[in-house]
């Protein structure tokens, strides 16, 4: 089709030019008449700059490194992309310099974060869900290393809290886990033989006993330790009065089920040494009998009449934990002989099969540390420099985000020199918010009255977070300078 036949003499020619201007802005993008595209590049290099600015304002309210990342790659990068692939070729050289500084700038930021990278769209997802986390108050750290004994629990002390406590069955299986596939010998956890033994109960529940609350029912004249080998305990039938035995003779014994409500305590009728006896409890229900006191051993005696006697969960030994623990949690493979106080073999490993023996400490041997989530560190700084000291000598200042965490912030503050506890809880006076610095969701409080909850007294400028050492230990508001101990993260 001709389209100049469509032209009337009375309609402008559109083949001429109308009305020239040097540049337009057509679907967002700058085209100027001389086709460099330099327009459309200084105008992005100036949002680029805006956006650093942003992200210079961000650093200085101590957002976390996993929110500057985030932020960074959300806007700057995709318009140095866009500049750099497309425009870069057609800039001037002042805009070249300009969005080189731009470049560089953030470049430093995105090269002194990159480790946390992988971890932004994991802690995003995970912040968007309050009151759902899986953490525990420590981790197991193998070390691929071989030590003597008292040589991995100086590295353990020095680069993380100490070599491996393990409390329970649970903890045993995160050791476990941890260990899992990355050695074919034997490793060293934290457990030493000491000087003095002690009754302990097999069933390792700090929350069973309440302080101070002990039972015992020894018959006339026991424990007697006869032939000094006598470190485990039955129940005999008369009534109901315990005795001190050889681990390695054979006896009934009575499981306890923690699951069962109604019938906590059951008597098995075939005969086990104390250390089978104890596997087999607790593979099939919790552990060996625990006796309280006299209601629960009148219960015991009840199922298990026996004149030869039967096994309760009471045993005696003189292993030590490193960190000062007292769990009387033991995993041994083989039972009798590792009970007791002989022989040279003083230290614990966990072997290949995922149980306990003991070796001679001087053994050269890879280890496992027990490093703690949070540290009380009893410098006094202000806030600003307890931040700076824990990001350059653990991760973070603590985020408390649910209750357990601040089960685990009072029990440290508790041991702090000063009244009060920093912790990473940050406030901004421009916009009048309180925040976590880590970047963690405030999804749980614990303020005290009057706390954190009111417009704050920007006056002496800004304020921070901190939790009392003793008390209700709950959360103040507290001007920045206030020199305090402080709880740092580990990981
Ligand atoms: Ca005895």
């Amino acid at each position: 089709m001709d389209g100049r036949a469509l032209f009337r003499a009375d309609q402008p020619d559109y083949r001429t030019a109308v009305d020239q201007v040097s540049s337009f802005k057509f679907l967002g993008l700058h085209i100027s008449s001389d086709l460099t595209w330099s327009l459309n590049s200084s105008v992005l290099i100036k949002k680029a700059q805006q956006c650093l600015y942003f992200l210079l304002s961000l650093k200085k309210a101590y957002l976390s490194p996993r929110i500057l990342v985030n932020f960074y790659r959300c806007t700057t990068e995709s318009i140095l992309t866009n500049c750099i692939s497309v425009w870069y070729g057609g800039c001037c050289v002042a805009d070249r310099k300009a969005l080189q500084r731009v470049e560089n700038v953030n470049k430093d930021t995105y090269l002194l974060l990159e480790m946390d990278l992988k971890w932004v769209s994991i802690i995003l997802q995970l912040s968007a869900v309050c009151g759902v986390s899986a953490y525990t108050s420590y981790r197991y750290v193998f070390v691929n290393e071989n030590k003597n004994w008292t040589e991995a629990q100086s590295y353990c002390r020095e680069t993380h809290t100490d070599l491996a406590t393990v409390n329970n069955m649970e903890e045993m299986k995160n050791l476990n886990t941890t260990l899992k596939d990355k050695t074919t010998s034997s490793v060293w956890i934290g457990l030493n033989r000491g000087n003095t033994g002690r009754w302990l109960w097999s069933l390792a529940d700090g929350g069973l006993y309440s302080e101070g609350e002990e039972y015992r029912n020894w018959y006339s004249g026991q424990p007697d330790n006869s032939g000094g080998i006598e470190y485990c305990v039955t129940m005999w039938n008369n009534p109901g009065k315990w005795n001190d035995d050889r681990c390695d003779k054979l006896h009934p014994f009575v499981c306890y089920d923690e699951k069962n409500s109604t019938h906590r305590y059951i008597f098995m009728n075939e005969t086990k040494t104390w250390a089978e006896a104890q596997s087999y409890c607790r593979e099939h229900f919790t552990d060996l009998v625990t006796v309280r006191n006299r209601t629960e051993n009148d219960e015991i005696w009840g199922l298990s009449h026996n004149n030869d006697g039967v096994w309760i969960g009471l045993f005696n030994d003189s292993w030590q934990w490193s960190d000062q623990s007292n769990s009387s949690f033991r995993y041994w493979r083989s039972g009798p002989d590792n009970y007791g106080n002989n022989g040279q073999q003083q230290c614990a490993v966990v072997t290949e099969d995922g149980q306990w023996t003991n070796l001679t400490c001087d053994n050269k041997l890879p280890f496992v540390c027990r490093q703690n989530k949070l540290v009380l560190v009893n410098l006094t700084l202000t806030w600003k420099e307890a931040l700076r000291y824990c990001r350059e000598n653990y991760v973070d200042l603590v985020s408390v985000h649910s209750e357990k965490v601040q089960s685990w912030v009072k029990e440290l503050a508790q041991k702090a020199s000063t009244d009060h506890v920093w912790l990473g809880l940050r406030h901004t006076c421009t916009l009048n918010f309180w925040f976590w610095v880590s970047g963690e969701s405030i999804c749980y409080q614990n303020w005290a009255p009057g706390n954190g909850t009111r417009v704050e007294d920007c006056g002496s400028g800004e304020r921070s977070g901190a939790v009392g050492s003793s008390g209700g230990q709950q959360w103040v508001s507290l001007p920045q300078n206030q020199q305090l101990n402080f709880i740092c993260s580990n990981y």
